[in-house]
């Protein structure tokens, strides 16, 4: 089987999330540092536009957001199985209002030492002011808000050592990215809003500890020429009552509904509840599916 690829970057919240899906299941993997700022020249072929990180790269699939990424490697890796019922709306509490009072701690604390140029990206990413004053002067208001967060947490850790009962399940994977990211960006932050929460403390302790199973690095330029040397995958399940109304071949956009929203544009492959494929030729790498979550993208007919 062709190898993993992740692009992703160290420090990224996000990109913890597969990492550690890596560890739970056993993985190898190919690991491609991709910048942390615009531009990603060896990144944005390979998805069409989408310039977010982390990407799951397998031969000339290409998975955009954590949502699909994890879907991905719980369904087609062995190990142990980790979506539970609920898990995938618990990892959407995660990603968005969670990590918006992550966003607030993390960068309140730093505030003046945020570098120009990140604020500069930032700001084209989101397409609003990066508003750190802002956030410093939100960090009281988004401290207590974090602590809720991290409270849903300790008190589902009262019965057992992780949320999903005595293993770990996605619910853990997708919780653990904040406390991960809010710990090492803003430790003294960390520390006084976990202080107090010692199951959460704990559990952080237990998660660390499963590590990010084989990484090998990889060149981007490597990667790119996985992609040109496969084959796109096939045989994806398609909805003919999806609301978009759209048919496999339809030249469509996909455009993420909260930040980074630049429309990625190909032919549907298929849409159903839980994703959509599009396919693209991309020069000299050839054809490439490109897989996103339904929820959270906007999937429309492209009209030029
Ligand atoms: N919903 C996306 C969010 C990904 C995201 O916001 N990633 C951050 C990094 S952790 C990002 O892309 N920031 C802009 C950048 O790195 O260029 C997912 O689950 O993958």
């Amino acid at each position: 089987m062709a190898d993993i690829i992740l692009h992703h970057y160290d420090t990224s919240p996000f990109s913890e999330k597969p990492r550690v899906v890596f560890g739970l299941k056993g993985l190898a993997w190919r690991s491609v540092v991709q910048p942390v700022i615009m531009p990603k020249p060896e990144l944005v072929p390979l998805t069409g536009g989408y310039r977010r990180i982390p990407v799951m790269q397998i031969g000339a699939d290409v998975f955009c957001d954590t949502q699909v990424i994890l879907a991905e490697l719980d369904e087609r890796f062995e190990g142990p199985r980790l979506a539970r019922p609920g898990d995938w709306a618990v990892n959407l509490w995660a990603d968005r209002l969670w990590f918006q009072a992550s966003v607030a701690v993390v960068f309140g604390e730093m505030g003046e030492n945020v570098p120009r140029a990140f604020i500069e990206d930032r700001e084209k990413l989101s397409g609003r002011p990066f508003d750190v004053a802002g956030m410093r002067a939100a960090a009281g208001p988004m401290k207590a808000q974090w602590r809720g967060h991290a409270g849903f947490v300790e008190r589902a850790l009262s019965r057992s050592e992780f949320l999903g009962g005595h293993e770990p399940s996605l619910a853990d994977v997708a919780a653990y990215m904040n406390v991960w990211w809010v710990s090492r960006a803003a430790p003294s932050a960390a520390e006084a809003l976990l202080s107090g929460l010692p199951r959460t403390l704990a559990w952080r302790e237990r998660m660390a500890g499963v590590g990010h199973g084989q990484r090998t690095e990889m060149q981007p330029r490597e990667a790119l020429a996985v992609a040109r040397s496969s084959e796109p995958a096939a045989g994806f399940e398609h909805d003919p009552e999806d609301p978009s109304g759209l048919s496999p071949g339809e030249a469509v956009t996909v455009a993420a509904d909260d930040y980074g929203r630049d429309p990625i544009a190909g032919a549907l492959v298929a849409v159903n509840a839980q994703r959509i494929v599009i396919q693209r030729e991309v020069g000299e790498l050839g054809w490439l599916n490109i897989h996103f979550p339904r929820v959270g993208y906007v999937l429309s007919p492209r009209r030029d």
